[in-house]
């Protein structure tokens, strides 16, 4: 079977709205700056392009300010869909949304039902294992379903919980290669991915385990020469992409795509 976890034919990304300056975040440091913020989402595109994606682009939802990070309300599942439940409030109407056009590229769409949340950025798959982060976004009931839903796929599911300084599990991980993560040292250290290998990254850069593997190539921040420097030498075929506007948002590069195989 091809691999699943990071070779892909196709994504799906949403067009960055004016309301993105209103989006979440944890830490107020200012809003994005539109033009910026577009800039960089462009440039992402491109570099997923460069990756042999087929990049389908939807419009912008200016009612839901962080639907530029279409990872969070939908799964892509070894060639099903998954409609989620985020648990911000603001951002739930974004599976709804979504819902409009997912249906085009799957043929078998699950939901997760209320009174459960799950947000894309918990959700790990590698070639073994779908891991889901318990998170202020992702709960219980959300997890449970969602653990059903992959084994009737065939695939295994392990509920966990992430680590508390971050929104996501995914904002402190990113999946390599078959065997490897990129991990923040405190997921490391929490024994959560012991049965992996894991690549730390080095101290102040946490941000950058916000990464991606697509393909034959890394996407990773820009900003952090450490990281970039470490898994170069590890033989990874980085990409570097700027994130200074979006990480004002809590954002990483995971968040702004939904990878699949046709
Ligand atoms: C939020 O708080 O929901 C957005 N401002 C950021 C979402 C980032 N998504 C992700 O890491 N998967």
């Amino acid at each position: 079977m091809a691999l699943r976890s990071y070779r892909f034919t196709d994504a799906i990304v949403r067009q960055p709205s004016q309301s993105v300056t209103q989006g979440l975040r944890a830490v107020d440091i200012g809003p994005p700056d539109t033009a910026a913020l577009a800039a960089e989402h462009e440039g992402y595109i491109a570099a997923l392009q460069a990756a042999g994606l087929t990049v389908h682009p939807l419009p912008p939802l200016n009612d839901f300010p962080d639907s530029v990070f279409v990872e969070d309300p939908a799964l892509c599942l070894d060639g099903a869909a998954v409609l989620l439940r985020p648990g911000a409030p603001s951002r739930l109407g974004e599976a709804a949304a979504i819902a409009a056009n997912i249906g085009e590229f799957f043929d078998e769409i699950f939901h997760i039902e209320a009174p459960g949340h799950v947000d894309g950025g918990d959700l790990l798959l590698t070639e073994r294992e779908l891991v889901i982060g318990l998170s202020q976004r992702t709960d219980a009931e959300g997890a449970r379903q969602l653990e059903e839903i992959a084994r009737a796929r065939g695939i295994a599911a392990r509920t966990v919980t992430s680590p508390p300084d971050v929104l996501h599990l995914k904002s402190a991980c990113a999946l390599l290669d078959e065997e490897t993560l990129l991990t923040t040292a405190s997921l490391a250290k929490s024994g959560i991915f012991s049965d992996y290998r894991c690549l730390t990254v080095p101290q102040g850069e946490d941000y950058a385990a916000n990464a991606i593997r697509v393909n034959d190539v890394l996407l990773l921040s820009r900003d952090y020469p450490q990281t970039a420097e470490m898994l170069e030498n590890a033989d990874y075929n980085v990409v570097l992409l700027p994130t200074a506007e979006i990480r004002k948002l809590d954002a990483g590069l995971s968040c702004m795509s939904l990878r699949f195989s046709r």
